[in-house]
């Protein structure tokens, strides 16, 4: 067995010249085979034995993750791979399948520049194939598709050969449609996948065999054989003839991009600061002797070395006692420790160059999306999610003298997985955990009472709503408690086209004066007209509030403190405490007090909040539930317990398609029914039932449900029942 230590010192010796660096995503839907193909690369390295390459699942060292089969974070690895006599560095992240964990794939692919999209070829085109498949295009990385499982094809469904031919011709020609319609438009041809050229594979990761189509002129082993030897139950010797790892090693030296070729076109749309800096430059070009600049794309907190930050080299190299800065922070560090990620194990490094995945200690309070770099240098373009979280458990220690110690683990929790969320409420001192569902929350529960060992009373879920306004709101005079002071005001549903714009751009905060450019050019861009961008002063939760005055004076003093009561208004809507998404409001006119003592954050602040507050309760005020889509699968004989499970969620129906002897269900649902759901789909299905969730966004709850809603999140949170109306705001 090769020492991973061995491994390293060679990478450490090829990362410095990039154009032998190849950086690899393995991205799939959940279960189609991403880390038993990790395993082939891994066993081809020496790291672990042939024997259970394809079985061990090495880059799932988690305890949970072998536990359920199913991988929760994504994995590094750094392996040397030779072709045609020369040495490659191949730097692989094994990312996970489950909707759940889909921030980990956003992030990985930030760090690379290729992905191996894996398919399970009975399953074919499933959603999450589709959506890693367009988070990898959207980042500027090169896809090449590797068909998994064909054993099955053989031995499960029993296909004939022609058959089996004609299922790749559909796969293939579905995934360039995907392609096509999703590519940057400068590859939208160039990037189709192809088997004539190698940029697609065929195999078995399990049984450690591929083929493409120069290894079946290399080794003679065509469809055919492959087709027999599944047949006749000996795929160990089509594994010694044509092993996957050679197989995949070939498609990949030959069609993803070498750094130098990748940051080319990736670095001007990650990076918006000058192209023609120092800096940029040295981006551009990939250069290990330009200014040091990294991305951190991963973080994971060591019980003895601290934080460990991973990411991906833009620029520079850093060496052992090198000073670095984390960009915008202030802070410095003397760096005494590099390492790269070997699965599991982290494997200390002498240094670290441009083009390359590595990691660095010894940076404390850095987070994922951070840039790390010599010197200042603009930050990077935030990682493009889209999801929210849309459920929450409540946590609490069982022992009150481990709050201190909750805390802590609270937040290397949040650190090492960005998506979770979490807030404190300051009445009772409970965690409030959010996450993108429940497997999700199961998993930061797991490791706070498992490896954290500390014992927690958690509620069962809570569903996060959103309030929204239907109509326009009647015009709003708010008074500061003084009486000194008032402010004119209007509020207006944001347009349904502009909504999904500001979504997808995802501004939030201040706008700036003079600074903050490419904020206003985004709103206009979305649909906010130029005169009205312009005076955008802040967004928070796709709300917007919008400075329509002319000629108060004051106003700009104000300014803070209106914004800072705008947003804690959207922070907490008036129905039920719950985000206030999708409203501009108008700040028409206002009447200030000459005197600056007259008008502190104690007077505007609360004038401002209980003017947003009746104004909202005079737009006919609602409730939004996040729903997701479901895509299940399950065997035609359960078909109706569980249309009748699904009738009592109020799902809708999106399609349903026979496939042999399984059926195929997408629908909608709202993540208030879903809870419970896993359990009762087993029990409709005796287990066979397998199902998928996919974020979908935020639609207004029914109109039955509404006031009960509104009542049992209030009185969850503490409050009366019914929300106050809007005359009960202006008369305080
Ligand atoms: N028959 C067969 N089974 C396979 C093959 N490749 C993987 N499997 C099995 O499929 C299951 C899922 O494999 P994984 O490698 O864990 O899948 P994954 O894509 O990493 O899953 P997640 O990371 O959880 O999304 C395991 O039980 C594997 O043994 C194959 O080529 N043939
Ligand atoms: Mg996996």
């Amino acid at each position: 067995m090769v020492r991973k230590e061995d491994v390293v010192k060679i990478a450490g010796k090829l990362m410095d010249d990039s154009k032998f660096v190849r950086n690899i995503g393995i991205v799939a839907h959940i279960d189609h085979g991403k880390t038993t193909l990790s395993d082939n690369m891994i066993a081809a390295n020496g790291l672990i034995s042939q024997e259970l390459s394809g079985k061990q699942c090495f880059m799932d060292s988690y305890s949970l993750e072998q536990e359920r089969g199913i991988t929760i974070n994504a994995s590094n690895i750094s392996l040397i791979s030779k072709i045609d006599g020369t040495d490659y560095l191949i730097n692989l992240i094994d990312t996970p399948g489950h909707v759940d964990f889909g921030g980990d794939v956003i992030r990985a692919m930030r760090a690379v520049d290729g992905a191996v999209v894996v398919i399970d070829i009975v399953e074919g085109v499933m959603p999450q194939t589709e959506t890693v498949l367009k988070e990898a295009l959207r980042e500027y990385v090169k896809p090449i598709l590797f068909f998994n499982k064909v054993d099955r094809l053989v031995n499960e469904l029993k296909i004939d050969f022609d058959e089996m031919q004609r299922r790749f011709v559909k796969v293939i020609s579905a995934v360039n449609q995907i392609i096509l319609k999703n590519a940057p438009e400068e590859f939208r041809d160039k990037w189709q996948v192809k088997v004539q050229d190698d940029s697609v594979g065929f195999g078995s990761a399990y049984n450690n065999w591929a083929v493409t189509m120069s290894s079946m002129q290399k080794t003679k082993i065509g469809f055919k054989d492959v087709y027999e030897f599944c047949q006749k139950g000996d795929q160990k010797t089509l594994a010694q003839k044509s092993p996957l790892a050679e197989v995949l090693i070939g498609m990949v030296v030959k069609h993803i991009p070498n750094p130098i070729q990748a940051q080319k076109y990736r670095v001007p749309k990650i990076w918006k600061g000058d192209l023609t800096s120092e800096e940029g430059k040295a981006m551009l070009n990939c250069d290990p002797n330009g200014p040091f600049a990294m991305m951190v794309t991963d973080v994971v907190v060591d019980p003895h070395a601290g934080d460990v930050v991973t990411g991906r080299i833009f620029s520079g190299r850093v060496n052992k006692g090198d000073e670095l800065i984390l960009v915008g922070q202030n802070k410095k560090a003397k760096i005494q420790q590099m390492a790269l990620f070997m699965g599991p194990d982290r494997i200390p490094i002498d240094g670290l160059s441009a083009g390359n995945i590595g990691s660095i200690l010894g940076l404390k309070e850095a987070y994922a999306g951070n840039a790390i770099a010599s010197k200042e240098i603009q930050e990077f373009e935030q990682f493009m999610t889209n999801v929210e979280p849309v459920i929450t458990m409540s946590v609490e220690a069982k022992d009150p003298k481990q709050l201190p110690k909750l805390i802590e683990a609270v937040k290397q929790v949040v650190k090492e997985d960005p998506n979770v969320r979490v807030n404190i409420n300051p009445d009772t001192g409970e965690h409030l955990i959010s996450g993108m569902g429940e497997l999700h929350l199961e998993i930061v529960r797991y490791r706070l009472e498992h490896d954290m060992k500390i014992p927690l009373d958690v509620s069962p879920p809570i569903v996060l709503y959103n309030e929204a306004i239907t109509k326009q709101s009647q015009l709003i005079w708010a008074k500061s408690p003084n009486k000194h002071n008032k402010f004119k005001m209007i509020i207006q549903p944001v347009p349904p086209a502009v909504l999904e714009k500001l979504k997808e751009f995802k501004l939030n905060g201040k706008i700036r004066e003079n600074k903050d450019e490419d904020k206003i050019q985004k709103l206009m861009e979305a649909g906010i007209e130029k005169e009205e961008a312009k005076k955008t002063w802040a967004l928070n939760n796709n709300s917007l509030i919008i400075n329509r005055t002319r000629g108060v004076i004051h106003i700009g003093e104000v300014k803070e403190l209106l914004v800072q009561a705008f947003m804690e208004a959207t922070n907490e809507g008036p129905l039920a405490k719950e985000k206030v998404c999708g409203i501009i409001i108008y700040i028409e006119d206002a009447i200030l007090h000459e005197d600056a003592i007259h008008r502190g954050p104690a007077q505007i602040i609360p004038c401002m909040t209980r003017g947003i507050y009746a104004g909202l309760m005079t737009a006919d005020p609602i409730i939004l539930e996040p729903k997701q889509k479901l895509f299940i699968t399950i065997p035609n004989d359960f078909m109706g317990s569980m249309t009748k499970e699904l009738q009592s969620r109020r799902v809708q129906m999106e399609d349903m398609k026979t496939e042999g002897d399984d059926t195929i269900i997408i629908t909608k649902a709202p993540v208030r029914e879903l809870i419970g759901f896993s359990a009762a789909a087993r029990a409709a299905s005796q287990g066979r039932a397998i199902w998928t969730a996919e974020y979908w966004g935020y639609e207004p709850l029914p109109k039955e449900l509404q006031k009960k809603v509104v009542a049992e999140i209030r009185t969850r949170k503490g409050m009366d029942p019914e929300p106050k109306r809007a005359e009960e705001y202006m008369d305080e």
